[in-house]
């Protein structure tokens, strides 16, 4: 079996089922492969001195001032979320720091004690500085802009973790970079010009306890950064070229329950509405051929505006992702949404996605009652022919399947098959294009 993943959230709607716990972002997580590329620290370091009479003179321009942005242009195809850089909890960027830091000796030669001293504390503070200073820097600039990212992962980062979130907390982290690198060298250049031993060893004490007091006051700019890169991390991935089936329906229509019995995606299986809270990966593998399945969160009758992040989640997948569509209707009275209201979501979801290749599905069959479901609330107008047909027996064309009985469960696996082999052809077509 291999391995699905699935990236969660906090919705609008209560959960019981809630994943990474001490995240402080909405929830994302689940069985995934970590892809960590980059680590931090290689460039530290790096650091320019110059000693002129014996005294330690910080240098006007460190690489702190020289923050360059990352080269603009291209949007990224999906998978930057498994290249963000491995963020370091501050607890141990600090413990490092001091710890290099302390280890600084004065440069060679110097005779005079008063000097030497303060050749030493300078040189420790700016170190301090660097040592805290480049890691932040490494990850404002490592961490994709948002603009470049493939739209469906910018839509991840907006509904994942709320919007604006991201650029916040990056921002936070380069303030912190600042003020540690102005406070670092104001104490600096106190030291160097410190008139005695004694002087010196106070102004170096006070410089480091200054620079530490800042870094572990405002560790939680850190934390914040930490709990992105993982819940983006532990997001599904999902490859562009592999033809991919996603599951769409209002909620509680048996969606999962289909992705179970279809892929290697085991979701959660509940008898209420939004019990799945994020998209879910799972793979078929059929005659050597490899499909990706998506399970979503389920969608209701109303306005884009009013629905929750969750639902936002299914049109990101819809609206980014060449997916094949297999469409779950449940006709049984059983899920909670009326048959009347899937009918006009589903007109809606069709309409809006011509180009997508689409399957039907009539769920729960084993319920399937021979005189159609009206809801008390519904208006069962007879007048409205293509409604009471949709309620008698779902769309044209569409399987009748139940996991309970599994009746239809062989025409569907045919059906979603004969569906995958064609979103094949249609990606090679697009590629063919591509390279002509
Ligand atoms: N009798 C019967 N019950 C089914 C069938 N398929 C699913 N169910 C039940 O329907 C309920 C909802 O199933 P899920 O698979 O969680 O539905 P979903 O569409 O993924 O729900 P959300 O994630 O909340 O949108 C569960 O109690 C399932 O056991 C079926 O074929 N027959
Ligand atoms: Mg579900």
């Amino acid at each position: 079996m291999r391995a699905s993943s699935s990236l969660f959230l906090k919705g609008q709607i209560p959960v019981t089922n809630l994943h990474l716990r001490n995240s402080k972002f909405p929830k994302g997580i689940l069985n995934v492969k970590m892809h960590p590329v980059m680590c931090l620290c290689n460039n530290i370091q790096t650091n320019s001195y110059e000693v002129a009479n014996g005294s330690y003179v910080p240098t006007g321009q460190t690489k702190e001032n020289n923050t360059k942005e990352k080269p603009s242009g291209k949007t990224e195809s999906i998978g930057a979320f498994q290249k963000l850089p491995i963020v370091m909890p501050s607890i141990d960027i600090l413990g490092s720091a001091l710890r290099k830091a302390k280890k600084i000796s004065p440069t060679k030669g110097i005779a005079n004690i008063a000097k030497r001293e303060r050749n030493k504390g300078a040189k420790q503070l700016d170190a301090l500085m660097k040592e805290l200073a480049v890691p932040l820097r490494t990850y404002v600039e490592n961490f994709p802009k948002k603009t470049y990212l493939h739209p469906y992962e910018r839509s991840l980062i907006e509904l994942t973790l709320g919007d604006g979130n991201y650029e916040k907390v990056l921002g936070n982290v380069d303030a912190l970079r600042k003020r540690i690198v102005s406070v670092g060298k104001e104490h600096a250049s106190l030291c160097a010009k410190s008139s005695s031993k004694r002087e010196a060893e106070e102004r170096l004490d006070e410089g480091l306890k200054k620079i530490e007091g800042i870094f572990a006051q405002e560790r939680k700019v850190i934390e914040d950064l930490l709990d992105i890169a993982k819940t983006l991390r532990a997001m599904p991935v999902i490859n562009l070229e592999t033809p991919t089936l996603c599951l769409v329906g209002a909620p509680n229509v048996g969606k999962s329950s289909l992705v179970r019995v279809l892929s290697t995606g085991k979701p959660e299986i509940c008898n209420y509405p939004f019990t799945t809270r994020g998209i879910l990966m799972g793979h078929i593998v059929l005659n050597y051929q490899r499909f990706q399945v998506t399970d979503t969160p389920g969608l209701l009758k109303r306005h884009d505006d009013d629905r929750n992040n969750l639902e936002k989640l299914t049109l990101a997948v819809l609206s980014h992702l060449p997916t094949a569509i297999l469409y779950v209707h449940d006709l049984s009275g059983e899920c909670g949404t009326s048959p009347s209201d899937q009918f006009t979501t589903f007109k809606e979801i069709k309409e809006r996605f011509p180009e997508h290749l689409w399957l039907d599905v009539v769920s729960k069959s084993d319920l399937f009652k021979k005189a159609p479901v009206v809801y008390a609330t519904e208006d069962d107008d007879p007048t409205q022919l293509e409604l009471a047909k949709y309620r008698k027996s779902g769309p044209d064309g569409a399987i009748y399947v139940s996991v309970k009985t599994e009746e239809g469960l062989n025409e569907l696996k045919c059906g979603v098959h004969e569906l995958l082999n064609m979103q094949m052809d249609k990606i090679n077509d697009i590629n063919n294009k591509q390279e002509e």
